[in-house]
């Protein structure tokens, strides 16, 4: 998938596995199986105060899948054409958000955790963090690829 072709419609809520226990529930996730990807990094953002937001920017070729492991949080996605807002609140769902989309995070609840599994490591290169440059990339002429 290319980052500049990509749109939100191609950012897709999975259907994780439910692992039900009388003590609680698991959900395992496999690299290239519950995901579509090699995972290279995990990460998670927590202790996120009231009001604020996280994201505000694109990858250029990661993909990620992202889990409100504890509480909720809505997804705001936008490919410079059209957006879209997903509500992530139980942890048996994962957003995969495919390179080449703009995402801001917002609304966390209290306690709410956001886990993140991404196809590689940590790379300020790979960040588009300036919205009119991330534009001018994805209305940038695309007739001869
Ligand atoms: C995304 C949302 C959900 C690292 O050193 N390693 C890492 O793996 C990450 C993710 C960040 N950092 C450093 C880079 C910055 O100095 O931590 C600082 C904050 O990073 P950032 O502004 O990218 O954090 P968020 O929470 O706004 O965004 C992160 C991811 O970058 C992003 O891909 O989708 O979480």
């Amino acid at each position: 998938m290319e980052a500049i072709t990509n749109r939100v419609e191609d950012c897709i809520l999975l259907q994780l596995p439910k692992i039900h226990n009388r003590a609680g529930n698991i959900t395992p996730i496999h690299e290239n199986q519950e995901v579509p990807f090699k995972i290279k990094r995990i990460y998670y953002l927590y202790d996120i105060p009231g009001g604020e937001a996280r994201g505000g920017h694109a990858h250029r070729d990661l993909y990620q899948l992202l889990v409100a492991a504890s509480g909720s949080f809505e997804v705001e996605l936008d490919d410079a054409c059209q957006k879209k807002t997903i509500p992530l609140n139980h942890p048996d769902k994962g957003l995969l958000i495919v390179p080449g989309i703009w995402r801001e995070l917002v609304n966390f609840s209290s306690g709410a955790i956001c886990l993140v599994l991404a196809s590689n490591h940590y790379a300020e290169s790979d960040y588009y963090r300036d919205y009119k440059e991330y534009q001018n990339f994805k209305h940038a002429d695309t007739s001869n690829r």
